[in-house]
C-alpha cells in the first residue's frame, strides 16, 4: 500500500518538453515517484529506462516507470504536455482543435482512474486547453494549472538580467495575458532590485526604453526564433513545470504568472489568462490583482478578447 506522504507525479507526453521536464525533476529530486505516459508507448519506457540511469548520479531518489491512467488515481500531480506542437509558421492558437480533441480523451481517462489532485498543463494553446481540463474534469478551478507566461516572464527577466547586467532572480517584473502574440509586459511594476524601472532609466543614460521594447519583442517572439532555429522549444518550458512543481509540492506560496481562472479579477470572468498567483499544495491560493496603467489594461483586454474569439470555435 502506498504511504499517502509519498509524493507521486504523473507525466502525460514524454516527447520533447515532456522529457526535459522529467530529466529537470531526477535532478531536483521532487517526487518520490514519477509515472511516464505516452500514446507511444515505447517512447515512454524508453525514457524510463534512460532516465532511471541517472538516478546513481544524483542526490535523491525517485521511482521512474512507463505506466497508464490507472497510475493516476493515487497521483497528486499530473502534468500534462502530450499533443501536437507548433509548427515553424503556425501560432499557438492554430493548435487548439487538434490539441482540445486530444485532451477530451486524457482528461476523461485520467478521471475514470480516480484522480483527485492538481492538474498542471503545459500544451498549447496552454490558456486554452487549461480552461478546457477544468471543464472536462469538473475539478475546482484552484486545482486546475496553466503554465501560462511563467515561461515568458523568465524569458523577460532573463533578457533585462542580461541587459542591465544584473542577477535575473533581481529583476521583478511580469508578462500576463496570453501565452502568445497577444501578451503584453507590465512596464509600469517592473522593478531592478526595488527599483522602478523608469527611475534606472532616468538616472543611466545608457538604458533607453526603445531597447527595453526590444527586449519585450524578443521575449514574446521567442518561441518563434528558437522553433525556427532547432524546430521546437523544451528545456526552458521543461525547468519551468520544475519551478512550479517544486511551488505545489513544496507549499511555496510562490508567485509564478500562472493560467489561472478569472472570477472577476481583472474585472473579467470564465476565463484562463496569464496573471501572477500564488501558487501552494492547494493549487491556486489567490489571484494577485496588478495595478494596470491604462495602456496596460487596454492591451490585457485586448489579449482577453483574442482568447475569447479563439475558444468560440471549441466544443465543451
Ligand atoms: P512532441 O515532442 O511532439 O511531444 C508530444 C508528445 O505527446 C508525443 O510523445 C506524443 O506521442 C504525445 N501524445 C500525442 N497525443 C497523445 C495522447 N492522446 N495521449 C498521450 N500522449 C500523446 O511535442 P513537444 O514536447 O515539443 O511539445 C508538447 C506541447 O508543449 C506542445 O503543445 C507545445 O506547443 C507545448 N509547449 C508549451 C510551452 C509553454 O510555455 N506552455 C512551451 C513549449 C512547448
Amino acid at each position: 500500500m502506498r504511504h499517502k506522504d509519498i509524493n507521486r507525479v504523473a507525466l502525460i507526453g514524454t516527447g520533447a518538453v515532456g522529457a526535459s521536464y522529467a530529466f529537470g525533476m531526477l535532478n531536483a529530486g521532487l517526487a518520490e515517484e514519477l509515472v511516464m505516459i505516452d500514446l507511444n508507448k515505447d517512447k515512454a519506457e524508453g525514457d524510463a529506462m534512460d532516465l532511471s540511469h541517472c538516478l546513481p548520479f544524483v542526490s535523491s531518489r525517485t521511482k521512474i516507470w512507463a505506466g497508464d491512467y490507472n497510475d493516476c488515481k493515487d497521483t497528486n500531480l499530473v502534468v500534462i504536455t502530450a499533443g501536437a506542437a507548433q509548427k515553424p509558421g503556425e501560432t499557438r492558437l492554430d493548435l487548439v482543435s487538434k490539441n482540445c480533441m486530444i485532451f477530451k480523451g486524457i482528461i476523461s481517462a485520467i478521471m475514470e482512474a480516480g484522480f483527485d489532485g492538481i492538474f498542471l498543463i503545459a500544451t498549447n494553446p496552454v490558456d486554452i486547453l487549461t480552461y478546457v481540463t477544468w471543464k472536462f474534469s469538473g475539478l475546482p478551478k484552484e486545482r486546475v494549472i496553466g503554465s501560462g507566461t511563467s515561461l515568458d516572464t523568465a524569458r523577460f527577466r532573463y533578457l533585462l538580467g542580461d541587459y542591465f547586467n544584473v542577477d535575473a532572480r533581481n529583476i521583478h517584473g511580469y508578462i500576463i495575458g496570453e501565452h502568445g502574440d497577444s501578451e503584453l509586459p507590465v512596464w509600469s511594476q517592473t522593478t531592478v532590485g526595488t527599483q522602478p524601472i523608469q527611475r534606472v532609466l532616468k538616472k543611466n543614460q545608457q538604458y533607453s526604453m526603445r531597447e527595453l521594447d526590444e527586449i519585450f519583442l524578443n521575449t514574446r517572439d521567442a518561441a518563434y526564433h528558437i522553433i525556427k532555429r532547432k524546430g521546437a522549444t523544451y528545456y526552458g518550458i521543461g525547468m519551468g513545470l520544475v519551478r512550479l512543481t517544486k511551488a505545489i509540492l513544496k507549499n511555496e506560496n510562490s508567485i509564478i504568472t500562472v493560467s489561472a481562472y478569472l472570477d472577476g479579477q481583472y474585472g473579467e470572468n470564465d476565463l484562463y489568462i496569464g496573471v501572477p498567483a500564488v501558487i501552494n499544495r492547494g493549487g491556486i491560493r489567490e489571484i494577485v490583482e496588478l495595478d494596470l496603467n491604462d495602456l496596460e489594461t487596454r492591451q490585457f483586454k485586448n489579449s482577453v478578447e483574442i482568447l475569447r474569439k479563439s475558444m468560440e470555435s471549441i466544443q465543451l
